[in-house]
């Protein structure tokens, strides 16, 4: 062996030249270009691999610290990760934000331009993806021995483009011009097999005759705040097995087998775009094994290179499902035990039981997973038979304790017996976990007297809260700069680790220097914004104006169309009362609607049917305009929150599991304006219930009326802003070529409503008014928003990883870190 002393790497230098040189460096030998022959791209890459250089020794010291440590680690498995992009962060992580913009203009590069073409990895769908990037980042700042583990889709979230006022989805190809972030480990490849048929050999079932695909890994590295410590990313990536391609290729059929091999490889091209509801489809099914087993496989070698059996294996290792999506990991370390390690049953379930943990993210019946027996049986035969097992062991386990309720036994079976007969995701989660969470107050709250009622009972000390939290290093360190240099002025710069310190703005609420700074700041970013609504949708707004903001999923539950029924009422108020002092209101809307959701992509259109005629109305001028941002996604999010004076969060009470976007609304200075739900009721108690606007029914209040099968006709016709409102959206005012438009979308509205849109009517518009009367009064409106502000440092996701640390994985920060 060489002497170690030959691997000492000198750490790279940070001062502008050191960088200049580094960049030149870079381009010619990482990329092979040289300066006359340089496109951005490649500039782009010369700087990605500069900044990636920054990342590697601290991520090397803290892969050897763990190691060295033999530290408990912890797995967060997510079939989504929305990291967004990654230079910047990286970059104000390495502390080297200002001497690299300076060392790429003395090389003639624009910086700006390089981020605006930086590929982004929009690998998840929302609220599920996104917390999990934030989670990342916070275990990298807090030390924390941990990795997460997932899919590197080809394709991630669709891109959104509107077309006649409708969305068209188009593919997400974001891997095109290579993407220097990521390292492949192929080394790190595991075999995943499928299909085939159980044999039963004396005791053992053995599996055969599978169709087999390879994971290979790719990792990223997340840096922490101050680059702590750098946390692994590790992406699977779906290669065809050679095995079965090569009867097809001797057979001398060359194009045959090259086209198996695309197929199999399919397993990892695409996300899933629809977070509502599993089309009980094949391929998603694939998807979900291919990553569990992947990283199963992974931990268990990472295992047993210390360890000579699996007797410590839940002393050094914790698994976090991130919803069901996961699941099969439950089966699938059950199935590496039992028959690729011939650990006894019992042990293996015990040890499951110790391991795993599980979050889960929605109430909403159509959102819990359940997949056909048929279906399992074919893809994954062993694992059927697996989850056969745990139900009996379970069921035995209900029979003793309850001996004579037959009902409990139907209600908590794995197995759903009505119709088709399906495996219940949720189920297999809870039993196998010794700590499921819900994601707010209210939510663990419902979690336990709806969906896991009967669990709750079995196992009271299993169910917990953990309120979620964002990031405050992406969303207001990076996407606020102007924000973040008023509040370093006063407090210094240390809330960007700690965020209770935006307590310490408290006291300057009247301090109308303050107040000034803050608002400056606010109206920089509105500026800002209202430049990117220029650019991408051609509409001029006064950047003076209310700026109203929900960017969001476009779902039923999150009503978009209580938002539209009052800007409708509000047209019509203006038209009636030109004269009347409004107060200038833009109202902004973001999101993606799933392909699928009928009804989701139908609120889109109506949102630019709308927009269309108020924007053009003459006797609108300021007043009133209506604006939809095409194809929200992280970096949009990243202008877009900075520049919101109000945020709508006006979900259904108990629909709304937390929310995130709420938080970054606040953090960044804008006032809420929302529904008694997720974790709104939360940052209302931080902030201060008088800062906070408040409206609509409350969980138990929805509840009843849905009970009692109430009429939403009689909202409709004992207020008349309501009724004309609807009456003008049915009979074509909006889309005078096809005046029938919204004629079904109506009668849904005034038949069924099952979100409760009208009843919370009339309190939202007397809610908005009173939205607009502190508008008037800019000193108490941003009062308002410092408050909002200093209230929000029990939303870093620092602390929410704090608690799942020491409560759920009981995993310590590493030593030095
Ligand atoms: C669900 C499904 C259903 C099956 C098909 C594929 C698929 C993909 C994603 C999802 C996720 C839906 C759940 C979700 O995103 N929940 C959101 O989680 C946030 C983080 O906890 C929370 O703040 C939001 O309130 C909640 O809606």
């Amino acid at each position: 062996m060489p002497d170690a002393d030959l691997f000492q790497i000198e750490p790279p230098g940070n001062t502008v030249e050191d960088l200049r040189h580094a960049i030149a460096d870079r381009l010619v030998y990482a990329v092979g270009k040289d300066r006359p022959s340089a496109t951005q791209r490649d500039w782009l890459f010369a700087v990605f691999h500069v900044v990636r250089d920054r990342i590697m020794n601290p991520w090397r010291e803290s892969l050897a610290s763990a190691d060295a440590q033999n530290a408990k680690r912890v797995y967060y498995l997510s079939m989504e990760f929305l990291t967004g992009r990654a230079l910047t962060n990286a970059i104000l992580s390495a502390g080297i934000f200002e001497p690299l913009k300076e060392a790429c203009a003395l090389l003639g590069v624009d910086f700006d331009a390089l981020i605006d073409i930086e590929p982004e990895p929009g690998l998840g769908n929302g609220g599920l993806g996104r917390l999990a990037a934030c989670f990342l980042d916070s275990m990298a700042t807090l030390g924390l021995p941990g990795m997460g583990y997932g899919i590197r889709y080809e394709y991630g979230m669709f891109a959104q483009r509107i077309e006649l006022g409708q969305q068209v989805e188009e593919p997400d190809y974001w891997l095109v011009n290579g993407y220097p972030w990521e390292l492949m480990r192929p080394e790190f490849s595991y075999t995943i097999r499928y299909g085939g048929h159980l044999v039963l050999k004396g005791e053992k079932c053995v599996w055969e005759d599978t169709n087999d695909v390879i994971a290979t890994a790719y990792d990223t590295g997340v840096p922490g705040h101050e680059m702590r410590s750098v946390v692994t990313l590790r992406l699977w990536s779906a290669r065809a097995s050679g095995g079965v391609n090569l009867d097809a290729f001797n057979r001398g059929d060359y194009i045959q087998a090259v086209e198996d091999k695309n197929h199999s490889e399919n397993v990892s091209r695409v996300l899933y775009p629809d977070d509502r509801t599993d089309h009980g489809r094949e391929l998603r099914l694939r998807q979900e094994y291919f990553f569990v087993s992947a990283s199963l496989q992974d931990i268990l070698r990472r295992h047993i290179k210390k360890h000579s059996d699996f007797v410590q294996l839940a002393d050094r290792v914790a698994i976090h499902l991130n919803d069901t999506h996961p699941a099969l990991a439950v089966p699938e370390l059950m199935r590496l035990l039992l028959d690729e390690h011939k650990v006894e049953w019992e042990e293996a379930w015990t040890l499951c039981t110790q391991i795993f943990s599980y979050t889960n993210h929605t109430l909403m019946e159509e959102a819990l997973e359940t997949w056909p027996i048929e279906l399992i049986n074919r893809v994954l035969p062993r694992h059927m038979r697996l989850i056969y097992d745990i139900n009996a062991h379970f069921l035995a386990e209900v029979h003793h304790r309850f001996p004579h309720d037959h009902a409990l036994f139907r209600r908590t079976s794995l197995i759903e017996e009505r119709g088709v007969r399906r495996v219940r995701m949720a189920h297999l989660s809870v039993v196998a976990s010794h700590k499921v969470n819900g994601v707010s107050a209210l939510h663990s709250q419902l979690m336990v007297d709806t969906i896991f009622s009967d669990f709750a009972q079995m196992y009271p000390e299993r169910f917990c809260n953990k309120t979620n939290g964002i990031t405050p290093r992406r969303w207001l360190s990076q996407a606020n700069p102007s924000l973040s240099a008023v509040i370093d002025r006063h407090i210094g710069p240390t809330w960007r680790g700690d965020l209770d310190q935006l307590a310490q703005l408290r006291p300057l609420v009247d301090d109308t220097q303050f107040q000034e700074s803050v608002r400056d700041a606010k109206q920089h970013n509105k500026q800002r914004l209202t430049e990117l609504i220029a650019r991408s949708t051609g509409i001029q707004v006064n950047p003076t104006s209310l700026f109203d903001v929900q960017a969001k999923r476009i779902h039923e539950y999150k009503r978009q169309l209580l938002n539209v029924l009052h800007v409708i009422t509000r047209y019509h108020l203006i038209l009636a009362q030109p004269q009347a002092p409004w107060v200038p209101r833009t109202v902004i809307f973001g999101g993606k609607a799933a392909s699928a959701y009928d009804m989701a992509k139908l609120i889109i259109r109506l949102i630019h049917d709308v927009a269309r005629v108020v924007n053009a109305d003459p006797l609108m001028g300021d007043r009133l305009k209506v604006v939809f941002l095409p194809n929200y996604r992280v970096s949009l999010a990243e202008v877009i929150i900075p520049g919101a004076d109000l945020s709508e969060q006006i979900s259904t009470a108990g629909t709304e599991a937390s929310g995130t976007g709420n938080m970054k609304f606040a953090l960044n200075g804008a006032l809420t304006i929302g529904t008694w739900d997720g974790a709104n009721i939360e940052m209302a108690e931080h902030v201060g219930l008088e800062h906070f606007f408040i409206f609509g029914h409350r969980t138990e209040q929805v509840a009843e009326l849905r009970g009692q099968g109430y009429a939403p006709r009689s909202y409709y016709e004992t207020n008349f802003d309501l009724s004309n409102a609807i009456d003008r959206l049915a009979e074509g005012a909006f889309s005078p070529e096809e005046p029938d438009r919204y004629r079904h979308l109506t009668q849904v509205l005034l038949d069924s409503d099952y979100y409760q849109l009208l009843p919370d009517y009339a309190a939202y518009v007397a809610c908005q008014e009173r939205v607009d009367e502190l508008y008037r009064q800019p000193a108490a409106w941003t009062r308002s928003a410092i408050h909002n502000i200093a209230g929000m440092g029990a939303f870093t996701s620092d602390r929410t990883i704090r608690e799942y640390a020491s409560e759920i994985w009981r995993i310590q920060a590493l030593d030095g870190q």
